[in-house]
Order: C-alpha cells, then structure tokens, then sequence
C-alpha cells in the first residue's frame, strides 16, 4: 500500500501515534509519505519505505497570514500524484482533515480518486473543535472523509453528540511499543533522584492548562508529609514558569525536579513509583500508557477517555478534577502497602501488553485501511 500520513511534527501525541503507525506500516513493506511543515520530531533517522515531503509556504506580501490549510492541500495533491498514493490518513482534524477533503475533491477533477482516514485525537473535537468558528468547518471535514477513527469510546461518543453526526465512527486505542517500554531496574538512576530510598512521583505533558500539573506539586506536598517522596517532572510548556514558583511557595524546591523536554524516556518511567495525569480533558492519555507499559500505577482524574486506559483499583485510581486530596490519598494508600503496590505494578504491565500494544493495535488499523479502499 501507498499511504500518506499528516500530523503535528512537535512534541505532543497525535504526532507520536502518527510517526509510530507510519514507522511500523513502512517497516511491514509499505511505502509511507509523511507530509507536514516540518520533520516529525520521532523521524530521527532514515527508515526504508518512508519519505518525508516539507510543505512549503509562498512569501508573496500580500499574505501577511501564512496560508497552512491551502499548502498542505497543495502539497498533497502533488505527493499523491507523483507517488500514486492510495490513502492519506491524517491525525488532527483541524485543519489536516479539511486539507486532506479539498485534495480529495481538487484530485478527483483531475481524475485521480483518493481515500481519506482522519483520526480524531483529542482537543480537535473537545475544545478547538468546539470553538463555532470552526464547528461548521470540523463537521463537515469528519463527513467528508472516507473512513474516521477516534482514540477512545468516550471521543466518538462526544464526536457524534457535539457535532451532531451520523458519521461512523471506528474507535481503535492508541498503542504502545511494549518491547521500549517495559519495566527495568536501575538502581543507579533510582537512587540519583531518589539518594535516600525517597518515593518516586512523575508526570509528563507539554505543561499545557490542561494538563494541571500545578496538581501534581500540590499532591507531592500532601504524600510527602507521610511519606518522604521526590516529583520527577518531564516536559515543558506554558504553565512551567507557575509550577516553578509553586515549588518554591510550597518549599519543595528539593523534592522537585524539572526536567524539562526529554528523548527517550522509556529511560525515565520505569524510575516512577506512581505516574500523575491530573487533566482537565483527556481523550486517551497516551502519556500514562507509556507508564504503565512502564509498571507504574497511574493516578488520573475520571474525566474523558482515561476510565477506558487506567482501571479503578486496580491498574491504578481515577478521581475527580483537581481533588488533590483523594489523588495523594490513593498515593499513599498505594505507596505503604508493598504487596499492592506489587499487584498494580503487574496489572498495569499486563493490560498495556495485552490491550495495547502496537501490533495488536497496527493490524487493527490495516483491516480499517483494507476496508475502507475496499469501498
Ligand atoms: O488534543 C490534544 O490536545 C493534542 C493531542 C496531542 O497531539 O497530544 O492530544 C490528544 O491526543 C493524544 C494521542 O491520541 C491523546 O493521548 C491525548 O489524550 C489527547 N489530548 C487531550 O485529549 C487533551
């Protein structure tokens, strides 16, 4: 097969799923063409079977806005032309869906038919989407495409319910390469963080609103007042200056450390006692797969689609927004209790290896892709 893949090339994690899916795809023989305005950041070295075409922007003064939407489009017309795609799947419905719908239509009149995939992935139809500006536009790009899939019941549900659609709706979950993230042991990196046999708490995110990591600090205060704990927190964004200056407030400048943006950490996870994703909104939270393909327990908040990834009580707890008490209660709960803290670890490890791993979830996206062009 000849696919096209589009997607954010940044940090964040419909890029990751997007990159991860076109990397496997290429590697089972088929030929894979990244389309976006930079490298996927997960691109890191040359892989058989896959290109990647750079969308170009016209300087022409008169656009003092650059004209994204319309070069993507541009753009995939020309990678579908030159290279006989057959399917473009794109990841993010605004605006790469609506792109991927005007090179449809624009391919067609030059008698050239192509399938669109688009992949809902989270805030593109929970708070972007939803803005009424681009409701109308969100609408129509999921009508428009040929086959459309959500990362968890509760986004098709919520597609289906905001943008009042009859539109089927496939749901396949996000995956996991179980083989990278997996538990390890380190004492060395444990006890680099944690010098005198402390906890260890995590959290990754891009430290977006959202995401609530000012909670995760908050949490640490109440579980380290019980039992003597370290956050490890990864990622950077809007909110970390705020979550600097609560560390200080909170005098836990030495049981906190900022890590900021990080390769690879399938090294770092496995280090977490308990992983933190205190969300406001989250349509799957491929951040807490990640740690508990790790072996760590997640304590998240019961909002979106995490009730669908992290079990109550059993691969971990889900508690309501910013019920910072309930989250360091469970915590401590989970952490004085070594035979428990065992069995949450197993669970976590099992459900990711049984439910999500990538080559349980790529073939599901295969059959979708065969049954789509079979249309
Ligand atoms: O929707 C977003 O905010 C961005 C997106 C991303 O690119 O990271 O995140 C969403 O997609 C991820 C991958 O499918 C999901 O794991 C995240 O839960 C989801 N984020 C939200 O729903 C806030």
């Amino acid at each position: 097969m000849k696919i096209g893949i589009t997607c954010y090339p940044t940090y964040g994690g419909s890029g990751v799923v997007a990159t991860e899916l076109g990397k496997e795809l290429a590697r089972l023989g088929n030929e894979v063409h990244f389309v976006s305005y930079a490298m996927p950041y997960r691109l890191k070295k040359f892989q058989e079977n896959i290109y990647f075409h750079e969308v170009e922007f016209s300087n022409y003064p008169l656009f003092e806005h650059q004209l994204y939407t319309l070069a993507l489009a541009s753009k995939m017309i020309e990678v579908a032309e030159n290279h006989k795609i057959d399917l473009f799947h794109v990841h993010y419905a605004i605006p790469h869906a609506m792109s991927a719908c005007m090179a449809k239509k624009i391919l067609a009149t030059r008698g050239y038919e192509i399938k669109i995939i688009s992949t809902l992935h989270g805030t593109d139809i929970t708070l972007v989407g939803l803005e009424p500006s681009f409701m109308p536009l969100v609408k129509f790009s999921i009508e428009e495409s040929d086959g459309v899939t959500a990362v968890s019941q509760f986004l098709k549900d919520k597609t289906k319910t905001a943008h009042q659609t009859n539109k089927d709706i496939q749901v396949i979950y996000n995956f996991i390469d179980t083989e990278l993230y997996k538990p390890k042991n380190n004492e060395t990196s444990k006890s680099h963080f944690a010098p005198n046999g402390e906890k260890i708490l995590i959290h990754t995110s891009n430290f977006r609103p959202v995401k609530r990591v000012a909670d995760t600090i908050r949490v640490l205060k109440l579980v380290n007042d019980i039992i003597p704990a370290k956050l490890l927190l990864i990622g950077d964004g809007p909110d970390r200056s705020e979550c600097e200056r609560l560390t200080k407030e909170l005098k836990l400048e030495n049981k906190v450390t900022f890590l900021g943006k990080q390769d690879g950490i399938e090294d770092l996870l496995f280090l977490g006692d308990v992983f933190f994703l205190p969300s406001e909104t989250e349509s799957f939270g491929l951040a807490a797969l990640e740690a508990m393909a790790c072996g760590v327990p997640i304590i998240c908040t019961n909002i979106g689609g995490l009730s669908e990834l992290n079990i109550q009580n059993k691969t971990g707890y889900l508690t309501d927004v910013g019920d910072v008490e309930t989250m360091a209660k469970n915590t401590i709960d989970l952490l004085s209790d070594e035979g428990k803290h065992k069995q949450f670890k197993e669970a976590c490890r099992n459900r990711a290896v049984n439910q999500f791993n990538k080559n349980l979830i790529i073939q599901k996206y295969l059959d979708y892709y065969k049954e789509i062009l079979s249309k």
